[in-house]
């Protein structure tokens, strides 16, 4: 039989409220810096979220709103001048505490760890943020793989990343379950056959999310009961261990 082996996470808006808190607040002080007074309000951010990629999704903010916009230079230097301030805030936010981890989140991984699951990470963002994430809410000594960013070809919805976290693995998709909070880190990873769990957030919560194994408004706590918004959680309150394998051993057969 398949016994479920590892976790692999998305980053942000799983672990952490890192978009709302994070990407969005230090591109406003980057747009800031560089003598722009655009701001990204939460809903206009909510919908520049339908693009994976802090520089992609710059790139189709300026099509999408800004087509007027004449950047000193071209414009791909820029996009990467911008993306690196951003990332000094985003990672100075989160050095200052500004970012805690969701519900479940450390409760779950530490679980985890002590029942010998192997845990991977598998995101969209670049490298130096997740990392900066992991150092400052959780351990990066705790995670075998930190897959990110521009090591693959595509981003999310495109399966690459987690193709990739897998293969460092040397696990399939069948001994591994996904946790993820958006349709497109859905869609990645039911493309490279893994059958994800989604904690939703305020921007992912209307999203489609068929082919989930169990769709949760947290991963919940002892004393904090996640909202079960899709499938069945056999009566249970926080997502464990114990709850996993159930959902994995039912979805693997
Ligand atoms: C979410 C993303 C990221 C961040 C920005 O990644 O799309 O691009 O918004 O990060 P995931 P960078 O949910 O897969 O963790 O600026 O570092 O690209
Ligand atoms: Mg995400």
């Amino acid at each position: 039989m398949d016994e479920l082996k590892a976790i692999i996470f998305d980053v942000d808006g799983t672990l952490a409220e890192t978009e709302r808190d994070g990407h969005r607040v230090a591109f406003n002080r980057a747009f800031s810096d560089v003598g722009l007074d655009w701001n990204w309000s939460n809903s206009l951010y909510g919908e520049l979220l339908a693009v994976s990629g802090g520089k992609e999704r710059l790139r189709y903010y300026l099509e999408r709103d800004r087509p007027d916009f004449d950047p000193p230079g071209s414009l791909d230097d820029w996009i990467v001048a911008v993306h690196k301030r951003k990332n000094h805030y985003y990672q100075e936010l989160l050095a200052a505490g500004a970012i805690p981890p969701r519900p479940g989140v450390k409760r779950l991984i530490q679980e985890a760890r002590d029942r010998g699951i192997r845990l991977a990470i598998a995101t969209t963002s670049a490298l130096p943020n997740a990392m900066a994430v992991l150092e400052q809410i959780l351990d990066p000594s705790w995670f075998e793989v930190v897959a990110a960013g521009d090591v693959v070809p595509e981003k999310k919805p495109a399966p690459d990343i987690y193709h990739y976290a897998l293969e460092q693995l040397q696990l399939t998709a069948r001994d591994c379950v996904a946790i993820e909070d958006s349709c497109q880190g859905l869609a990645a990873a039911r493309a490279a056959g893994l059958k994800p769990i989604i904690t939703v957030n305020d921007y992912t919560r209307n999203q489609d999310f068929a082919g989930a194994l169990l769709v949760l408004n947290h991963l919940g706590e002892p004393d904090r009961p996640f909202e079960v918004r899709w499938g069945a959680a056999d009566g249970a309150t926080y997502l464990d261990v114990d709850l996993l394998r159930r959902l994995h051993r039912a979805s693997v057969g």
